[in-house]
């Protein structure tokens, strides 16, 4: 199977009495089995559980429409110019000969998953992962958006310094035609070396509700112009500073809703654009580190049964952090230090030099191994916890093409050091053009499953905050409910366990009996 051939195509059926496909539905029966865990007379007490639960993926994808806060930036030029790319299977020359569009770089598109067994060589099946479930083709995703910069998207993407000009020569028409729409600028939430971008703005330098229904009419407006099904919206806006936690402004989504009318200061454009979002019923995801989904923020996400998710597109230097920590403490080896550096020149750069939006920056790239040496009491006493520091430096001369430098430090055998350089230049908009359409591809596709207990009378959506994106975000958006898992690869087999689930298959466990036992 090419992976270029799959739209949204059923490779495989599952034959299975637990499993039954309609014209409008695939439902599972699925037995989750975990292991109850309970302290009694000094020792632990382990107990096999079973819950089973009755999964529904509506087939129909329909038409879905994306909708970019910042659209005219250098992670939404790029993933427009890379989609209109791909729809139209263009290929140009460079200096190191001529490139086809593609989707590397996105989990979904360009990454497979076991099926299964052959039953007669015995060796893996393996699929595109796009196929597992029925999902959107990016191709035929709609796109538009925002940005306070009214630069249309041609122009826009010259300023951003990403792409090859062949490349920019063959979709320039095209879009030269998409134009951002006027956004809400609130000027103490990003730096002050933004303002001369802000010429597209909506009047008004605060919350109000106006701006809520302003950018609701947006989502309704672009839907009903495109015969859309359904939208999304992901913010790839400038990196916000954070709002403060004020009681009585945005602990509940009462005073959220209340500080919004009143014209609250501490309320963040991000955070008007998820309100909006979420009364719109838009899935809304935060592709920037800052805490736009206050508590009254995701209480009112629950109450509407709206999906929210986030925080921060997990790219390069902190895609490799979760990955390495992850292998370095589960292979009993004690980090005891990470310092992590890079510097960068683009518009996002020039952005976090502003101390107040570094700081947003510092947060979600410092807690990304947390969850790791909480897990490993052998290694770590409690509370105990490697050094970590974050360094971001804007250098305007590198551009887009930002550097990284990590220094792991760790205590092995008896005393010794290991020392682990990493210098990683990480392409910043092309590392996270995929991670925006796997986020937008994987919020469409849980935004249309259903489950109940095994038999209940009535179906559930999933959780409102999506944990299931955190493969593709720094600091995963949580709940006092839902334990924070940074760990890259436990993040994807999350995500691709749960797929399978919805279509009657059983978690790859990779024990591999079938090569063990004969
Ligand atoms: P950029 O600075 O090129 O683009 C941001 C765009 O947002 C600009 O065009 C700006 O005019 C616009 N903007 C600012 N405030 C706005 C508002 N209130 N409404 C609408 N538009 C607004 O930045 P880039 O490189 O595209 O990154 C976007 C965000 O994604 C940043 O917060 C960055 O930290 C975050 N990010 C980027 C990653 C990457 O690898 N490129 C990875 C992780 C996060
Ligand atoms: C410098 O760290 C700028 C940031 O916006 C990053 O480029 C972005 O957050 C990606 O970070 P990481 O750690 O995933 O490479």
């Amino acid at each position: 199977i090419s992976i270029h051939d799959t739209r949204a195509a059923s490779v495989f059926t599952v034959d299975s009495p637990n499993v039954t496909y309609s014209n409008a539905d695939i439902t599972s029966k699925y037995t989750y089995r975990t292991t109850d865990v309970s302290f009694k007379d000094g020792k632990y007490s382990a107990v096999p559980k079973e819950t089973v639960y009755d999964f529904k993926t509506e087939r129909k994808v329909g038409k879905v429409g994306v909708m970019l806060v910042g659209w005219g930036g250098n992670n939404g030029t790029t993933v427009t110019a890379g989609i209109i790319g791909n729809r139209r299977k263009l290929e140009w020359e460079t200096r190191e000969g001529p490139r086809a569009a593609n989707y590397y770089g996105s989990v979904v598109m360009a990454s497979t998953v076991k099926l299964g067994v052959d039953s007669n060589n015995g060796q893996d099946v393996n699929i595109p992962l796009q196929s597992l479930m029925p999902m959107v083709h990016p191709n035929d995703l709609v796109i538009g958006g925002w940005d306070i910069s009214g630069m249309d998207l041609a122009a826009a993407m010259d300023r951003a310094k990403v792409l090859e000009p062949t490349l920019k020569s063959y979709v320039r028409k095209e879009m030269a035609g998409m134009k951002p729409l006027p956004s809400i600028y609130y000027p103490d939430f990003i730096a002050a070396n933004q303002e001369d971008r802000a010429d597209n703005t909506v009047p008004g330098s605060k919350a109000s509700m106006a701006h809520v229904e302003h950018l609701r009419k947006d989502i309704r407006d672009f839907k009903s112009s495109n015969g859309l099904d359904k939208v999304i919206v992901l913010w790839t806006a400038n990196t916000e500073r954070y709002a403060d936690i004020i009681p009585g402004a945005n602990d509940t989504a009462d005073n959220l809703m209340k500080a919004i009318a009143d014209g609250h200061e501490e309320v963040s454009p991000s955070t008007v654009f998820a309100v909006a979002c979420i009364l719109e019923k838009a899935p809304f995801i935060n592709g920037s580190p800052q805490n736009t989904f206050v508590p009254g923020c995701v209480e009112l996400a629950e109450k509407h049964g709206s999906f929210i998710g986030g925080d921060d597109f997990k790219s390069g230097q902190t895609k490799m952090k979760s990955a390495l920590v992850d292998f370095m403490i589960n292979a009993g080896i004690k980090l005891t230090s990470i310092a992590s550096y890079n510097h960068l020149g683009n518009n996002d750069g020039k952005n976090l030099s502003s101390q107040k939006q570094f700081r947003s920056k510092e947060i979600s790239k410092s807690n990304v191994v947390d969850d790791m040496v909480a897990a490993n009491n052998v290694l770590y006493k409690e509370g105990e916890h490697p050094d970590h520091t974050v360094v971001i430096k804007y250098m305007p001369a590198v551009g887009d093409n930002k550097r990284a430098l990590d220094e792991y430090y760790a205590e092995i055998f008896m005393g010794g050091h290991q020392t682990i350089f990493l210098s990683n230049v990480c392409e910043d908009s092309l590392l996270a053009a995929p991670l925006i359409i796997d986020l937008v591809l994987v919020a469409e596709l849980f935004s249309r499953i259903q489950w109940r207990p095994h038999g209940a009378p009535e179906w559930k959506s999933f959780h409102s905050v999506l944990s299931v994106l955190s493969y593709m975000l720094k600091a995963p958006l949580t709940t006092a409910r839902i334990p924070v898992v940074n760990a890259l690869a436990k993040q994807r087999s999350a995500l691709i366990n749960i797929m399978k689930a919805c279509v009657g298959l059983e978690p790859e466990n990779d024990m591999t009996l079938e090569h063990k036992l004969f």
